[in-house]
């Protein structure tokens, strides 16, 4: 028997509708479609092509940029400009907030093109993640740089894997497999299981020692309770809390023993990063507070590259979390 899946276009559609929504953001997502299936096709075929290596210039956070970080870029650039609905853009990519269609643009695009690049030599997962916030439609629009809370919709391409999550601003947190005509298939509704059976924890252990006291009292009491798993790639790490279960965390860096390494911010990126992962977190049940315990969503950026810590997963642990770290 052939199986016909429910495309995401489709999918989208019949929510615009149901919802009684514009076609904006049809065509929005559209472009977002347009770019992930290309940097999915790149992706895959990077390697055979010479793409993997570095591109010998620097990002705004004093990384190497690789090729496939540039490409990726500029693809999502492009898509997003030919759509018309963007006023402007932010990308892990560049210093600059992107102008875009500044007049007549209806959305504000966060996004990090390809994140977890030390994946990309390997081929295993990387992420691209956006988070969409609407223009002041009722009054003049001040441009200011929106707080994960305001967002109207998040979600990440996990790569070359072939899953995409998206969440609706209270509409729920759906998950689609690509298929072999490249369409996304198959929404699932993601709701974070209840049960602890199947939680995990999710962290760069090399840097336990360095997180606050109060951090790594919760981890040596607690962390054996549940699996331990880090790929490396947040799109990867939070794909798999947001299945099983459990807490993605980035604390804090600030008692390492040469002062210069420490990040007392974080080191996850706000906008196009964690207030994504926070969002489509609570979308599925879930919460996420930054090193103070505060909601994450609520944090208004004051520049595009900000950073934060990120504590993200199953409530309960978020809210346990959220706690201790606000005693501190
Ligand atoms: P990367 O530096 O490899 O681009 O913020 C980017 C990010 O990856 C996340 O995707 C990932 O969760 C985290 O940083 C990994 O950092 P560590 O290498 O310190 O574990």
């Amino acid at each position: 028997m052939l199986q016909f899946e429910q495309t995401f276009m489709d999918f989208l559609i019949e929510h615009q509708e149901r919802f009684n929504r514009t076609y904006h953001f049809l065509i929005l997502m559209n472009s977002i479609l347009n770019a992930a299936k290309r940097i999915q096709f790149y992706y895959q075929t990077g390697a055979l092509r010479g793409n993997l290596g570095l591109a010998g210039s620097v990002n705004v956070q004093g990384e190497d940029v690789l090729k496939l970080d540039d490409i990726a870029n500029e693809l999502v650039k492009h898509y997003l400009r030919r759509s018309g609905r963007v006023v402007q853009a932010v990308s892990e990519e560049e210093e600059d907030i992107i102008p875009m269609n500044v007049e007549g643009g209806r959305y504000f695009v966060y996004y990090d093109p390809m994140d977890g690049s030390s994946n990309v030599p390997h081929n295993l997962p990387i992420g691209f993640m956006f988070g969409i916030a609407k223009r002041n439609l009722e009054g003049p629009e001040d441009f200011h740089l929106r707080a994960g809370r305001d967002y109207i919709a998040a979600g990440m391409f996990v790569i070359p894997t072939g899953t995409f999550t998206l969440a609706f601003r209270e509409a729920g947190c759906w998950r689609f497999h690509i298929d072999e005509t490249m369409n996304y298939v198959k929404p699932t509704r993601m709701v974070l299981p209840e049960d602890r059976k199947a939680w995990e924890i999710s962290y760069n252990s090399a840097n336990r020692e360095y997180y606050a006291a109060a951090v790594q009292k919760w981890l040596a009491e607690n962390e054996r309770k549940y699996a331990f798993r880090y790929m490396g790639a947040l799109a990867g790490d939070f794909h798999r809390i947001l299945t099983n279960g459990g807490m993605f965390l980035y604390p804090a860096v600030v008692n390492h023993p040469d002062p210069k390494k420490n990040r007392p911010s974080g080191k996850l990126r706000l906008m196009y990063e964690a207030a994504v992962v926070a969002f489509m977190c609570r979308e599925a049940g879930g919460s996420a507070v930054d090193e103070n315990g505060q909601n994450l969503l609520d944090i208004a950026p004051q520049k595009p590259h900000q950073r934060t810590a990120l504590y993200v997963g199953s409530a309960p642990l978020v809210e346990e979390m959220s706690g201790i770290l606000k005693a501190k």
